[in-house]
């Protein structure tokens, strides 16, 4: 957190998510680093309630111990054109690179920037001069902007928890050409990794009325806004400590069965289907004297209203289907799927009983599990990770196997390889692996991020003005 005082600038911090808890605050995590650092600096926590009927302006006070938890109104149509709709439908896609699904509907956009308005209004209402605003994710991209155009001069900062898209990809936008203004408008806009910085930079570079300053700055309407990327990590010592801890239910595996493990959102970025594609293919070729192994994926139903999430689920219900058909025998079934939700402490525990875990998405901003495996394992005995070129995980843990989930053959072989590593390098991949995960964790991650914002320059009156 900043240095001396507790308060950033003096203020409290206002965080913004379209989550929030409703009850006790879960350990680890973003949600227990957002907790910590409200209850750190004080203040409040916004996001959105429960869809209804019709939507209320203001906020609602739900939770009020060391700083307060509101939310903000959405109707049940606004539930499905601006978070089912825009968000998920147009944004999500766009930014993880699949144009092809895109749903576009003008009217969802128009509910976009209704919710995204109402929430600004909200938030100018209770900001006292000094209060940090910390937006979370493209749920929000449009508040920062609305606040200025209200004459709002607090810090504001956004965090992109997801990709940014490429310059090509992101003309397929139909509001492309707000996005500068409304990225200019946050004085820090935070990114997962360098790969999306760059792509922000390339759409700036673009932009005539932005220029380009020196480290991560820009100018646009007469003030300077910084681009920058603060990877996030995760609560490595909570998670290496649930591992420890954790009774792993008993599995239906052989015993020295080699056990692969993927944990996921079921999403179509997680590259699922071609991760157990990949692992046919490695079965098609595994030569008979070696142990049949079993791999393991957890994937719950998440946004199981929208099309392509029903699309994806039964292309992998059909495609794990498939290859156990073929290869399972009596006593082995090949594919383990299960399609709900598993609670931390046992994920834990089978992170740390796994051989190898299978991280492999197409588009991640940066994927959680990669840095919850790696805390999970015993440094003495540990496992091996298999990474996509896709994660934004890849920049920080580089000694993780890579693999371009596009390709099955080298996945195949990836999977070999790691299955036969040897213990010494296991373990030297494993140290160096380890050694980031616990030095930038979570609240490193926090930290940096409330830093660079308390130490932005205040945007000035004339810019106000001028939005
Ligand atoms: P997500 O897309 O949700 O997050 P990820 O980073 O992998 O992806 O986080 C998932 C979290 O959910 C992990 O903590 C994991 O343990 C948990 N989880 C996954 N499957 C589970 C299951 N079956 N049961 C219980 N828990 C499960 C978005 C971005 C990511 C980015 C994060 C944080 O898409 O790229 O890393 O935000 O910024």
């Amino acid at each position: 957190m900043p240095d001396g005082d507790d308060k950033p600038g003096g203020g409290r911090l206002i965080v913004l998510s379209n989550r929030i808890p409703r009850g006790n605050i879960p350990s680890g995590g973003l949600v227990h680093a957002i907790h910590e650092a409200l209850t750190q600096f004080g203040g409040l926590w916004i996001g959105a309630a429960e869809p209804t009927p019709v939507a209320e302006p203001g906020l609602t006070t739900i939770g009020d111990d060391a700083y307060e938890r509101r939310t903000f109104a959405l109707s049940e149509e606004e539930h499905r054109r601006y978070y089912l709709g825009y968000a998920n439908s147009v944004l999500w896609p766009l930014f993880h690179h699949r144009s092809d699904l895109l749903d576009i509907d003008e009217g969802d956009f128009d509910h976009y920037a209704t919710v995204n308005k109402r929430v600004a209004r909200a938030i100018a209402a209770i900001a006292k001069p000094n209060d940090l605003i910390w937006v979370q994710d493209y749920h929000f991209l449009m508040v920062a902007h609305e606040l200025r155009a209200l004459g709002v001069s607090n810090r504001i900062g956004l965090f992109l928890h997801i990709p940014f898209p490429n310059p090509s990809d992101v003309m397929a936008l139909p509001q492309v050409a707000m996005l500068p203004a409304w990225i200019a408008a946050h004085d820090i806009f935070g990114l997962q990794t360098q790969r999306d910085v760059s792509s922000v930079r390339e759409m700036l570079r673009a932009d005539a009325k932005t220029e380009q300053l020196d480290d991560g700055f820009f100018r646009r309407a007469g003030r300077e806004f910084c681009v920058r990327a603060f990877p996030i990590g995760i609560d490595a010592q909570a998670f290496a400590d649930a591992a420890e801890r954790a009774t792993v239910p008993r599995l239906t595996i052989e015993k020295r069965a080699p056990l692969l493990l993927g944990v996921d959102r079921l999403d179509y970025s997680k590259g699922l289907v071609h991760r157990f594609e990949a692992f046919a293919h490695y079965l098609e070729n595994r030569p008979d004297h070696y142990p049949r192994p079993t791999f393991l994926q957890i994937a719950p139903t998440s946004r199981g209203d929208v099309t392509a999430y029903q699309e994806i689920r039964e292309e992998l219900e059909q495609t794990a289907g498939a290859i156990n058909a073929q290869y399972a025998d009596l006593d082995w079934t090949p594919i383990r799927y299960v399609n709900r939700h598993v609670d931390r402490d046992v994920i834990a525990g089978l992170y740390r009983r796994a051989d190898v875990a299978l991280v492999t998405p197409l588009a991640d901003g940066m994927n959680l599990v990669a840095k919850e495996f790696v805390a999970a394992q015993d440094p003495d005995d540990p496992g091996v990770l298999i990474l996509s070129h896709f994660a934004g995980a890849v920049e920080q843990m580089k000694e993780a196997l890579l693999v371009n989930p596009f390709d099955p053959a080298g996945f195949a072989h990836t999977i070999a390889d790691a299955l036969n590593m040897d213990i010494r390098e296991r373990r030297r991949r494993h140290d160096a692996l380890r050694e980031g995960v616990f030095r930038q964790d979570i609240g490193w991650w926090t930290q940096r991020f409330l830093d660079r914002l308390s130490a932005a320059p205040r945007p000035i009156d004339d810019y106000l003005k001028a939005i």
